[in-house]
């Protein structure tokens, strides 16, 4: 509580709490909800409820921190709620947080971010207006970062799209006479599987199904599936055979029949896919790049040179230097023999 009219500031305890619920929030799984954390203090600045939000349709981690107040017995009217993301103000699956942390007689409510999702937000505006003392902005970096892709996708009104490529280091995805298996590395493959369980949906279009048959399955080392499997999305007018193995084990095979990648965005969209794998081939690549629907490039690069063979990128239109699509780097990682670049592409 500050001085009215004054700037009212987080605590040390708060900033430490807030620390505590960025960690619980890391606890909760990458969905088409946020990872978020709470933690209730009591005005001596003890901990008295912990909570974070385990997906979508289950409590908000306000909710689940008030849940596990009361069964410790603890007092919470008069406390503080130190939550990663402004409370919602809204009934979706579960109803509003602002409303729950006002009925449980909560003082003052210390958030990291503001919620950008227009039909959630307003959480602090109520609670404001109720007499609530609000404070934003703690560890406002952290907790960006902690919400990871889906802060961009719900800001930009569609999935966040990383273009995966794996190149010879002369930039080619296959040598003259199409074969591709293996061009990186076991090491590189593997790297690879972390990102597709990361994701919500992965997305290659008909040429690459045919040609490639790739299971589009997010594996462990030992080759077995993991538990939350990404949509698999064939993108094109061909059909897929029955023998493909996109048909076998693995996450709901999708097949949008058009080649438009702002298309495509609003149909994952609206399946709340907050993340999207984009996989191939070299027409795909070039169809989300040139519609600027690009927000980051992972290149596996192997050294190998093939000297002939498929580009991994498609015509971009570029008939001169000048008009190149440049990207800016933002991580170089060795895999084994190979490297993975990390670039970002430059807004015009
Ligand atoms: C969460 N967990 O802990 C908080 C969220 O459909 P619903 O009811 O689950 O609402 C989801 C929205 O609620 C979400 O997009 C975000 O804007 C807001 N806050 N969501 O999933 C939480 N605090
Ligand atoms: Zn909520």
């Amino acid at each position: 509580p500050g001085t009215p009219g004054a700037p009212t500031r987080a605590s040390a305890d708060e900033v430490e709490a807030m620390r505590r619920a960025l960690a619980l929030a890391a606890r909760g799984p990458l969905g088409p909800n946020p990872r978020v954390g709470c933690v209730l203090l009591a005005a001596d600045g003890s901990v008295v409820g912990e909570g974070w939000h385990r997906g979508a349709g289950t409590p908000h981690a306000e909710v689940a921190a008030l849940a596990d107040a009361r069964e410790r017995g603890a007092q919470v009217r008069g406390a503080t709620a130190v939550v990663t993301l402004e409370p919602c103000d809204h009934t979706g699956r579960t109803g509003p947080c602002s409303v729950a942390l006002l009925e449980a007689g909560v003082a003052r409510v210390v958030v990291s971010v503001h919620d950008p999702n227009p039909v959630a937000a307003g959480g602090a505006d109520r609670l404001r207006a109720a007499g609530v003392d609000v404070v934003t902005g703690v560890l406002a970096v952290e907790g960006v970062a902690t919400l990871g892709s889906w802060l961009p996708a719900v800001r930009r009104g569609r999935p966040f799209v990383t273009l995966k490529l794996a190149t010879s280091l002369d930039g080619r995805v296959a040598a003259a006479d199409g074969t591709s298996r293996w061009i990186t590395s076991d090491v590189a493959r593997r790297h690879a599987h972390g990102l597709r369980a990361e994701v919500g949906a992965i997305v290659v279009g008909t040429g690459t199904a045919l040609v490639d048959d790739p299971s589009l399955t997010a594996r462990t080392g030992d080759g077995s599936l993991v538990e939350r499997q990404p949509l698999r999305v064939v993108v094109g007018h061909r059909d897929v055979p029955a023998a493909a193995r996109l048909r076998g084990p693995g996450g709901e095979l999708v097949h949008l029949r058009t080649h438009d990648p702002a298309q495509v965005l609003a149909a994952l969209r609206d399946r709340e896919v907050r993340h999207v794998l984009v996989e191939g081939g070299p027409t795909l690549a070039a169809a989300f790049l040139g519609a600027g629907l690009v927000d980051e490039v992972h290149a596996y690069v192997a050294p190998v040179l093939l000297g002939a063979g498929a580009a991994a990128v498609g015509d971009l239109g570029v008939g001169t230097v000048a008009d190149a699509l440049r990207l800016q780097t933002t991580g170089v990682v060795p895999l084994g023999p190979d490297v993975l670049v990390v670039a970002t592409p430059v807004p015009a």
